[in-house]
């Protein structure tokens, strides 16, 4: 089966046409993208300085648009949501007053990225947002909107050029604006991801492209939102398990301090922390099963992790579950488990190249849910120079 998804080119095809619909003038000037991601294990561990290993997506957020005279903000984005409006204006604060958070909730990303950049202030712009990044479907459509409206940014007035500060800005970002307290992990491979690596420990790469694999990302269509107050109680619990323990974080914790600690604290958060101990040091074990090619080992690494998030952290949910239990019925199939945040969003399959056909008609035949399948097939996008895809004023029609 082919892949579903638009490419760089069509995405900024698609933005700058309704560019041109919506302001009727010259082509935008600037075009950056970033990717969203998919983790192959590690999850619900980054805020806890924990490992993780996910990889960049071909699946990306591109942005169009060029500087304007003034403080006005206008920002559109090609997204269907019938729920909101595509397209926000506003002006940017002269007194140094913040840029709150407001509606359409898809537009504080933006806000929160322009409130964050390092090279302020930022002067009037008008963008057009396009993406392939399915929202709310655990693959970080928002990191990947953040990242590249801070390229965006970068390219109409640069900063220092710091990558890690980038992440963390845009990190920021989501806090402050989208109220998600979420950790580094997904900025920090949108920006640093590399082709045919997954980032364990947030920035060192691993190869992953052996042409005998391939990563099947399966989506529930059950949409995720990590604003509400699940993520943030997570969050909140690991705190308090390691406050017990007597540890700045669950990455200095073991198992032992954990049982030793076990009378001290309820039942849910030792589950949750030993959700968090144990995921840690299975994707140190996935990691270094990667760097063997011993695909089984990882693959019940990660059939151990779904569990553990189904049962100890409980973010996962039935459609999630459903996915999983098919895809590791086929053979040549390694493993299995849901990716991202949970409560919805999408499953991600190692398997063999050759069961590909077969792993998607079984998911497809014992699920009850209308799929949507991407398949990654690693090495297949560059993101050595990614995020700038710049027009030249000749492409751009001047
Ligand atoms: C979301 C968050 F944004 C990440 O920081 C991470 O915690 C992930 O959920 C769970 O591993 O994507």
């Amino acid at each position: 089966m082919a892949t579903s998804y638009q490419s760089v080119s069509e995405l900024v095809v698609t933005a700058r046409q309704l560019y041109g619909q919506v302001f009727g003038e010259e082509a935008p000037r600037v075009a950056v993208y970033a990717p969203g991601r998919v983790n192959l294990i590690g999850e619900h561990t980054d805020y806890n300085q924990g490992f993780v290993l996910p990889m960049a997506l071909p699946l990306v957020t591109v942005v169009v648009g060029s500087p304007t005279a003034g403080q006005d903000v206008t920002v559109l984005t090609a997204a269907e949501d019938a729920d909101e409006p595509r397209r926000v204006d506003f002006s940017l604060p002269t007194d140094g007053s913040p840029l709150s958070p407001g509606l359409p909730s898809w537009a504080n990303y933006v806000k929160g990225v322009i409130q964050h950049y390092r090279a302020p202030p930022v002067s009037g712009f008008r963008a057009v947002i396009a993406s392939s990044v399915p929202l709310g479907g655990g693959l970080s459509s928002s990191a990947s909107l953040e990242v590249a409206f801070y390229t965006f940014l970068q390219q109409l007035k640069p900063d220092d050029g710091d990558m890690v500060s980038k992440a963390v800005a845009c990190q920021t970002a989501e806090h402050t604006h989208a109220g998600v307290p979420c950790g580094i992990m997904d900025q920090f491979v949108s920006v640093l991801g590399k082709e045919g690596h997954a980032l364990v420990d947030q920035a060192t790469p691993v190869p992953l492209a052996d042409p005998r694999l391939v990563i099947l990302i399966t989506n529930s269509n059950v949409k995720h939102s990590l604003t509400g107050s699940e993520y943030s109680t997570r969050r909140r619990q690991c705190e308090e398990a390691a406050s017990i323990l007597g540890k700045d974080s669950l990455r200095d914790a073991t198992m032992k301090d954990l049982e030793e600690a076990r009378n001290r604290m309820d039942d849910v958060t030792y589950r949750r922390a030993r959700h968090v101990i144990e995921e840690i040091q299975r994707t140190v074990q996935a990691t270094e099963a990667l760097k063997r090619g011993a695909y089984k080992e990882f693959g019940k690494l990660m059939v151990e992790s779904h569990n553990s998030l189904r049962d100890l952290y409980e973010v996962s949910c039935r459609e999630l579950d459903e996915l999983v239990a098919a895809a590791i019925k086929v053979d040549g199939v390694f493993g299995s488990r849901m990716t991202g945040g949970g409560f919805g969003g999408c499953t991600v399959t190692l398997l063999q190249a050759h069961a590909i056909d077969m792993t998607i008609l079984h998911i497809q035949v014992n699920t009850q849910t209308h799929i949507h399948i991407y398949m990654a097939n690693v090495p297949n996008v560059s993101y050595q120079d990614y995020h700038q895809y710049t027009i030249s004023r000749k492409e751009a029609g001047r």
